[in-house]
């Protein structure tokens, strides 16, 4: 199986920690988005990353790689039979891409993809706005679900829709702007298990090696 995409895209780190969850392993090359390379260009002909090859499959966009590879595994990753959890792990991942992402991005441009790839300066301005105006709500929104229903997203058991919204959270840990300890405490305990998987420590020591590297390139 192949995987194509840096780590600093959450959508990639979203499959990093999916394969981990699965106990597969992957050869991994870290391609930039719109990269030229014809076997990326395969399996992602607009170029977007994360794209993936498994033999002569190809496919792109990480929520339907993942659904590939747990469905591959036969996997309870998605829910298992149960069409109320297989419900919830979607509800999830489409306000991940809606709500949590976009109000990430930002801090993920200013604070990692400015400094890491592009060599430019961060504007702290845009961060702040993110900080002060455009987490709290999420941040609230998911703690308040946490609050309810946890101690995992759908409830009971670790699911996929943990590895969705872990990987967009590892983004605020890496642009430093997750909330400060107390103010969410539902989400900080979820964050405390979340940091006890294997597969968010790998793609967290995965994106610091790749931040290192482009440092010192
Ligand atoms: N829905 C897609 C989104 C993928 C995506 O937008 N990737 C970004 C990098 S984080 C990209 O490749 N952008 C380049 C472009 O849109 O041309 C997924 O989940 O994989």
């Amino acid at each position: 199986m192949k995987l194509y995409g840096v780590p600093l895209s959450p959508f990639v780190r979203k499959v990093l920690f999916t394969l981990d969850a699965l106990d597969l392993s992957c050869d991994h090359e870290e391609l930039a988005p719109g990269s030229d390379n014809s076997a990326f260009r395969k399996t992602s002909p607009a170029g977007r990353i994360p794209g993936f090859a498994d033999g002569d499959f190809q496919i792109a966009d990480s929520a339907a790689i993942c659904r590939y590879l747990v469905t591959r595994e036969r996997s309870e990753l998605m829910g298992g039979p149960s069409p109320q959890r297989q419900a919830r792990i979607v509800q999830w991942e489409t306000w991940g891409d809606a709500d949590l992402g976009p109000a990430l991005l930002a801090p993920l441009l200013e604070r990692v993809v400015k400094p890491v790839r592009l060599g430019q300066a961060t504007d702290e301005a845009r961060v702040e706005t993110a900080v002060g105006e455009l987490l709290p709500p999420v941040y609230a929104e998911l703690d308040a679900a946490l609050a309810h229903r946890g101690p995992w997203l759908i409830g009971e058991a670790f699911s996929y829709a943990d590895i969705a919204i872990a990987s967009d959270l590892s983004t605020a840990e890496i642009a430093d702007v997750l909330p400060s300890e107390g103010r969410y405490p539902a989400l900080d305990g979820w964050l405390a298990r979340v940091r006890g998987q294997r597969g968010y420590q790998t793609l967290m020591d995965i994106t610091r090696d790749y931040i290192a590297r482009s440092k010192n390139a």
